[in-house]
């Protein structure tokens, strides 16, 4: 808007505060801030180093127990976003610790989970009467609304890294809670029937789908690795991505969860990648090998455990010093349900 004399400033004034006393504002006061260009920079590129917050999870298992917290969890809070308990500005991102011999007791919510294991092996976590025993570089599966309890009987402490999509279901206002009449569920299945009822690309011939959600809800590391592993030894690496799969529900071939869409890739040693940019932010878990992110201009340095985000519409571009394994997840499913997902080079 040009210059406006002062007069006709103090007759918009005034109206904004009388239309303001029946709720009403101007959008033309606001119309660049709420339909940008381009995704606005709020959710900054951070990465959260192991050797950081390994001892204040440490800390966390000496001042409250896992029952006493629900879940004893350290929430990676975005820093361009304070207070909002996101890592992006539609996922959430936690580090879960479980101690030997505990319990986080069971319950149900209306946001979809995944876990991914970091640190230790042997702990469980049991969804809706399936128990899964969880080892390192494993993608779990936390369907929305079903029961769910974490328990460690190894004798060494667990963590790992939770997503969920709290800020989505924050955002439609559909939020359900429930805790279970007991602290643990009761099991009558295992995950190896988990397995070998959808882990090997079939399906019992009577299955119907029931949800959105994969009734695959256990992908085991030493799995995904391997596919990796063969991949990168017959055929050439993506420009920018390596090799990158994208972990399937096996029933309609689509994401695994309706909301959050999950990846493992691996970026052979020596690996530089070409700049790639995306609207999904992206959280990654490093499971091996020590590299750099560029993104938005900040240089992050990554080693085994340490977490990163890339946010939206940042370009951003990887380089291995080692070989590298890297778990990583957004909301693209999301975004594709409502056709807004974007790549750079995507025509629309
Ligand atoms: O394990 O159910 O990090 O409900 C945040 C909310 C974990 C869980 C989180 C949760 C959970």
């Amino acid at each position: 808007m040009g210059a406006t004399n002062p007069e006709i400033q103090a007759a918009r004034q005034d109206f904004y505060e009388r239309i303001a006393t029946g709720s009403c504002t101007p959008l033309w006061e606001v119309l660049g801030v709420i339909v940008p260009e381009s995704p606005p920079a709020l959710c900054k590129p951070y990465l959260w180093k192991w050797k950081t917050v390994w001892p204040w999870i440490q800390q966390a298992g000496e001042l409250i127990t896992a029952k006493q917290a629900e879940r004893r969890v350290l929430v990676l809070e975005n820093p361009g976003l304070p207070g909002k308990s996101r890592i992006t500005q539609s996922l959430y991102a936690g580090l879960q610790l479980i101690l030997p011999g505990e319990v986080a007791p069971t319950h149900r919510h209306s946001q979809s989970a995944l876990r991914f294991v970091m640190h230790g092996s042997g702990a469980y976590t049991a969804v809706d009467g399936q128990k899964v025993k969880m080892n390192v570089g494993d993608f779990v599966i936390t369907p929305q609304f079903m029961w769910h309890d974490h328990g460690n009987t190894s004798n060494e402490p667990m963590v790992w890294l939770d997503g969920l999509d709290l800020p989505i279901v924050e955002m439609f206002n559909a939020q359900y809670f429930e805790k279970y009449e007991a602290d643990t569920q009761k099991v009558n299945r295992s995950e190896r029937l988990n397995l070998a009822m959808f882990g090997n690309a079939m399906k019992p011939v009577e299955y119907t789908r029931k949800s959105k959600t994969s009734p695959l809800f256990w992908y085991p590391y030493e799995r995904t690795l391997e596919a990796l592993h063969v991949l990168r030894h017959a055929q050439d690496a993506h420009p920018s991505w390596g090799y990158k799969l994208q972990y399937v529900n096996p029933v309609t071939g689509g994401w695994p969860m309706p909301s959050i869409g999950t990846f493992m890739q691996l970026l052979p040693a020596g690996f530089k990648g070409k700049a790639y940019q995306a609207t999904d932010s992206t959280v990654f878990s490093v499971v091996e090998g020590s590299g750099k992110c560029t993104v938005g201009g900040v240089t992050l340095e990554f080693n085994a455990k340490d977490v990163f985000v890339c946010p939206s519409w940042m370009p951003y571009s990887f380089e291995a010093l080692t070989e590298c394994v890297l778990f990583s997840y957004s909301d693209r499913p999301a975004q594709q349900a409502l056709d807004l997902w974007r790549e750079a080079d995507s025509q629309i």
